[in-house]
């Protein structure tokens, strides 16, 4: 029992030093991953598809997807993985960490980067560093055919109007005919340039508000 706890403990201050989560934050996530595991090892897709708090969010695949794409794991791996464990949940976790209020202007603008590049790579789902105009379409149609109100063709055109938006933003000297291969991560990061992302990427629907997170300790 004690040599366990020990191992924990130690696990624990690697995820902290990895993530930047306190003690007790990763104590939290470690209670939020056994309720959604159902006290076991690993999380499947199924045990996220269940919450009911993601039930109507309309971007709930692509979210429920990025716990398992391996780019979110901080490492150079890519691909897909079928379960993820508790280190592997805190860190896909640590995405949504805002900065803690002494944060350096140079730190926030790494986490501003990191959190720009996990919002990428939702849209650039083969990971080939552009969002196209079918993977822009995939997100946009979904995204609108959840309200039903709209049909496929429709948010089609919606996707294909938004984009060509994009690219005479980006590339104001291209000619009519010239191809637009989509959005490169410098595009992305121009386009999403006056939003405060490092303190906005919030994550409610795990009952994990990590917004309140940055008082790491409780003041009771
Ligand atoms: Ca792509």
């Amino acid at each position: 029992m004690g040599a366990s706890q020990t191992r924990s403990e130690s696990v624990y201050q690697e995820l902290m030093d990895k993530t930047g989560f306190s003690l007790e934050q990763i104590k939290n996530l470690k209670k939020r991953f056994l309720h959604l595991s159902g006290n076991e090892e690993t999380i499947s897709r199924e045990n996220l598809d269940a919450i009911p708090a993601l039930a109507n969010n309309p971007i709930r695949k692509q979210i429920i997807e990025a716990f398992f794409d391996k780019r979110n794991q901080r490492s150079s791996e890519v691909g897909h993985l079928e379960e993820i464990g508790f280190e592997q949940f805190v860190m896909v976790m640590s995405h949504f960490r805002p900065p803690a209020l002494r944060t350096s202007v140079e730190e926030r603008e790494v986490m501003r980067k990191e959190k720009l590049q996990f919002l990428f790579n939702m849209h650039d789902t083969d990971n080939d560093g552009v969002i196209t105009l079918v993977e822009y379409r995939k997100v946009v149609e979904e995204l609108l055919s959840k309200s039903g109100a709209i049909g496929h063709e429709a948010a089609r055109a919606i996707a294909d109007a938004a984009m060509l938006e994009v690219a005479s933003t980006n590339v104001p000297d291209m000619a009519p005919d010239d191809f637009y291969e989509g959005i490169t991560f410098e595009h992305f990061e121009q386009i999403l340039k006056g939003l405060e992302m490092e303190s906005r990427m919030h994550i409610r629907f795990l009952d994990v508000d990590t917004s309140t997170m940055r008082c790491g300790k409780s003041t009771s």
